[in-house]
């Protein structure tokens, strides 16, 4: 995949100095989360649906985040998962997910990260410029992270997207909403996908998810419901590997549908994923 290409920047800001930032943020994030978790995690409120947790850790995980960004690029914008929207004057603004699998993280599971990306344009998939992300998954320390046209790497080596002979070889990630109604959806589809490929894995975070597509861990992802902190970092990382990170129908990815990997095998998913209404064009409600 060809990077797309750079915007203008701030004066005196890169793309390299940026994605520093994002480590620096993602992997101060993580040992606060590391340290901080308790024997037993409890849910501190619920969002979208009582399977949606918040715990204690991921508010503070997005505090410690927002007073570093503050501190370090005071005039960016800030959208995160747990807090208010903060506007900015550079042009700029940070995605932050505190914690990605925050129900792994709640059960002790060890596939959850903090992902940190910089974007220019509005903060929505549709529109944005990934201009750097880091994800960390915090269990085990591997720290992937990427800069427009600068590539991706995990723990500092260059990484690549596997390339899977088949789509029926292929091994693929996704994931489920919170909403019943759009988890029973989801199960219909994979109905439909499961047959032609090699197998299935739900790990629970989609960021880490897009990295080990990133790194050929795994061979193809598709996801939807994604929200812009889930992606924004993993998909730097995956298109900076080499991966296509689109929607489908011709669309950008976003919350209505991700699919990411090799671009003939991601033209191949898609189709199956069309014709299953896997973004719910046919089928608006469901939502
Ligand atoms: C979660 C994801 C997970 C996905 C869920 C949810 P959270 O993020 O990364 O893989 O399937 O729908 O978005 O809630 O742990 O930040």
């Amino acid at each position: 995949m060809i990077s797309p290409a750079l915007p203008e920047l701030p004066d005196g800001v890169t793309v390299t100095a940026l994605r520093d930032l994002a480590v620096r943020l993602a992997t101060a994030a993580g040992a606060l989360v590391r340290e901080g978790r308790p024997d037993r995690v409890v849910v501190a409120a619920t969002k979208s649906s009582e399977v949606d947790p918040v715990t204690v850790m991921d508010r503070a995980s997005e505090e410690l985040l927002r007073e570093m960004i503050a501190a370090e690029r005071p005039d960016d914008a800030i959208l995160g998962e747990e807090g208010d929207d903060v506007a900015g004057t550079s042009g700029l603004t940070w995605v932050l997910d505190p914690i990605d699998g925050t129900v792994n993280y709640l059960y002790g599971v060890a596939s959850w990260a903090v992902s940190v990306a910089v974007v220019a344009g509005p903060p929505e998939p549709a529109s944005w410029t990934v201009l750097a992300g880091c994800v960390h998954s915090v269990a085990d320390g591997r720290t992937w992270s990427a800069g427009l046209g600068e590539g991706a790497t995990r723990d500092g080596v260059p990484v690549r997207v596997g390339a899977a002979a088949s789509l029926g070889t292929s091994l693929v990630g996704t994931g489920f909403g919170y909403d019943a109604a759009r988890r029973a959806h989801q199960a219909q589809v994979l109905t439909q996908v499961l047959p032609k490929i090699r197998d299935i894995r739900r790990l629970g975070s989609a960021a880490i998810d897009l990295c080990l597509l990133a790194d050929g861990s795994i061979d193809l992802y598709y996801e939807r419901g994604l929200n812009p902190w889930d992606m924004a970092a993993g998909a730097v990382v995956a298109t900076e590997a080499g991966a296509v990170v689109t929607g489908l129908r011709g669309g950008p990815a976003g919350n209505a549908m991700t699919v990411a990997g090799p671009p003939e095998l991601v033209a191949q998913l898609s189709e199956i994923l069309e014709a299953a209404d896997a973004d719910g064009a046919r089928s608006p409600e469901i939502g």
